[in-house]
């Protein structure tokens, strides 16, 4: 199927850093462009939070997974930029609130001082929450632009506010504030982690299937496909948090131990740990090639989630 017009082609056979630049590229133009329009809205100190907080650099992992998935199961236009920005504003959404002084307390993400340190925690804590409607209004200009039914639309709202929810991060990240300084199981630390950082992973790989109007075999791969690979995206954080240094991080290294959390490397070392997030790559593929899905892109990020040093 060609790409309409105004649609740059999706780079399928691009190496991992290519994926995360397009990734970023599309998905920090909507987030510029919502954040100017809010800005003024909101007004005041908490709008330029908002902005401030909307605009910081991340990765963007989560929105290139959605592209690669759209464009994965045959896809097009470039409306899914705009399902990736909603999922970054959810994950800007937790990022603000995870680094508040009332749970894992942080001065410095992405490089910069977290929201509430470079204004206060009152208006990160607006901020955080005004996020979570932002989310949903971009979410549904990006289904207008992509002309999807209002049905689809409905799907993909269920998916991504699901993930975030009681059932996915904030159940997780519950879970996670419960058990500082208490022992998991591997089994209790999955289920931690499956919510606190899986959810809104696999919410990303699902939300590009279901935004493609994907079969439901073929979504379904897609979502086996994010499970896996969130579970693996976070061993590889907790490797990262006690290998990597804060500048190559862009957020305090070292934070699991400093807040007694227990972690896969605690759990299985290092070397274990990185087995374990390899295995789980392998596994996620293996999804995607017994749901029809063609693995390209989606191959590529996994190897990327499971190697990464940032
Ligand atoms: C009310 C209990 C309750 C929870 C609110 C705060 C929150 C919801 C959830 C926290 C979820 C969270 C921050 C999980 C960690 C996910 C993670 C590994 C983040 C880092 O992701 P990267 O490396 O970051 O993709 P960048 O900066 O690149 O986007």
């Amino acid at each position: 199927m060609p790409e309409p017009a105004g649609a740059s082609a999706f780079p399928a056979a691009a190496s991992a850093a290519e994926l995360l630049a397009d990734a970023r590229e599309r998905t920090d133009a909507q987030l510029a462009s919502w954040a100017s329009s809010l800005a003024p809205e909101i007004g005041g100190r908490t709008g330029q939070a908002l902005s401030y907080a909307l605009l910081t650099p991340g990765k963007r992992v989560r929105a290139a997974l959605v592209l690669a998935a759209f464009h994965a199961v045959g896809g097009r236009g470039p409306g899914i930029a705009g399902v990736a920005a909603a999922v970054e504003t959810v994950h800007a959404y937790s990022l603000v609130h995870d680094d508040l002084p009332c749970m894992d307390d942080d001065d410095l993400r992405r490089g910069r001082p977290t929201t509430h340190r470079q204004f206060d925690v009152a208006t990160a804590t607006r901020v955080g929450f005004l996020l979570v409607p932002v989310a949903a209004r971009i979410l549904s200009a990006a289904a207008a632009e992509l002309g999807v039914a209002p049905e689809t639309l409905g799907r993909m709202a269920a998916e991504l506010f699901q993930a975030g929810g009681i059932e996915g991060m904030v159940g997780g990240q519950w879970l996670d504030l419960e058990a500082e300084g208490r022992s998991l199981t591997l089994a209790q630390l999955m289920t931690v982690h499956r919510g606190k950082t899986g959810a809104l992973i696999r919410a990303s790989c699902t939300l590009g299937g279901i935004a493609g109007e994907a079969p439901a075999v073929r979504v379904a791969a897609l979502t086996a496909f994010g499970d896996d690979i969130g579970l693996a995206f976070q061993i590889a954080d907790d490797v990262l948090d006690c290998t990597g240094t804060s500048e190559e991080l862009g957020k305090t290294a070292g934070r699991d131990a400093a807040l007694a959390k227990s972690t896969y490397v605690q759990l299985l070392g290092i070397d274990g740990a990185r087995r374990e997030a390899e295995a789980l790559a392998r596994r996620a593929i293996e999804h995607l090639e017994r749901g029809g899905v063609p693995s390209g892109a989606l191959r590529t990020l996994a190897g990327y989630i499971v190697s990464r040093t940032s």
